[in-house]
């Protein structure tokens, strides 16, 4: 039974990128050593590049989806898991982020019914079929020779991503967060990549939200937030966790 006298009629929205599972040990995208240093992004991160090399596209993917299984969430995932365990308003966490850290530091802990999570650019533990656009949960390695599920068709399944020029996931839910939100945080996200860089100016149009960007050095858009906070995640991240859910920020 919800005790409604504790729920707060407040809403925080946070934005996680890269940066966030850096210290796992995921390569961010854009550092020089990062996720795309071996390869054009035209090749991996458009449809075009999937319709040229399907093969290519899959093979950085599986590597992708294979490194998943050597990483571990990290001090600022579970930090993230705390408060959607302990703050007792509405929570939207939004990940640019196709790993599954987000996850499986929530893993095991009891949730405040008011929170989400959402994958706004996909999930490399996901395939699509191009055909149907039914979702899958997939652990393995795919190819070209991979047959869906649902049509049993070799050739038919993609990566669950978002490429360029692909429509975001849960555009609907997020504008509504954004525009509702008193709390707005952006973590470990280099600010180049739209609709996620624009989401301050979209919080800051409405005029009502703090906004607070954590990273390691000032993104692109670091002039549009209130508060800026410079250092490695897992150490401002659970910081600055621990000043919400000890009331000092809302
Ligand atoms: C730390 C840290 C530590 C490090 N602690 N911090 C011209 C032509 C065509 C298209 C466009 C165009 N101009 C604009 C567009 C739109 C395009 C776009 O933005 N392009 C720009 C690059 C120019 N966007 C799109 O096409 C999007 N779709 C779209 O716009 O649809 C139309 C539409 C949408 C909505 C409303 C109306 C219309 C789709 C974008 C899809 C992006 N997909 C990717 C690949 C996903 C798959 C994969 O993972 O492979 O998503 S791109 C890549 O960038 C990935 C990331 O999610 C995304 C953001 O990167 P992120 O997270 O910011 O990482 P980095 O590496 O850039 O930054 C890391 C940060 O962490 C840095 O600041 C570090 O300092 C920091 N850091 N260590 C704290 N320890």
């Amino acid at each position: 039974m919800l005790d409604f006298s504790k729920i707060s009629d407040q809403t925080i929205v946070i934005l996680t990128g890269a940066g966030i599972s850096a210290e796992s040990g995921i390569p961010t995208f854009r550092a020089s050593d990062g996720l795309w240093c071996n390869h054009r992004i035209e090749d991996v991160a458009t449809p075009q590049g999937f319709k040229r090399n399907p093969a290519l596209v899959h093979e950085f993917y599986n590597g992708r989806r294979a490194q998943l299984k050597d990483v571990q969430p990290n001090a600022a995932h579970h930090a993230l898991a705390d408060l959607a365990a302990g703050w007792e308003g509405r929570l939207f966490v939004i990940t640019q982020n196709v790993d599954d850290l987000h996850e499986r530091a929530e893993h095991g802990r009891q949730l405040k019914p008011y929170y989400k999570l959402m994958h706004m650019h996909g999930e490399l533990k996901k395939a699509r079929c191009l055909a149907s656009e039914q979702i899958f949960a997939w652990e393995d390695d795919m190819n070209t020779q991979t047959l869906c599920p649902c049509c049993n068709k070799a050739g038919n399944l993609r990566p669950h991503i978002v490429w360029f020029e692909e429509m975001p996931l849960d555009m609907g839910i997020i504008d509504y967060a954004l525009s509702t939100c008193d709390l707005f945080i952006a973590i470990g996200t280099s600010g180049n990549v739209y609709p996620a860089s624009n989401f301050v100016h979209q919080v800051r149009s409405i005029g009502k939200a703090h906004t607070v960007e954590l990273n390691m050095e000032p993104s692109r858009v670091d002039s549009m937030f209130h508060e800026r906070i410079y250092g490695q995640a897992t150490s401002i991240v659970p910081n600055y966790v621990k000043r919400i859910l000890g009331g000092d920020v809302i």
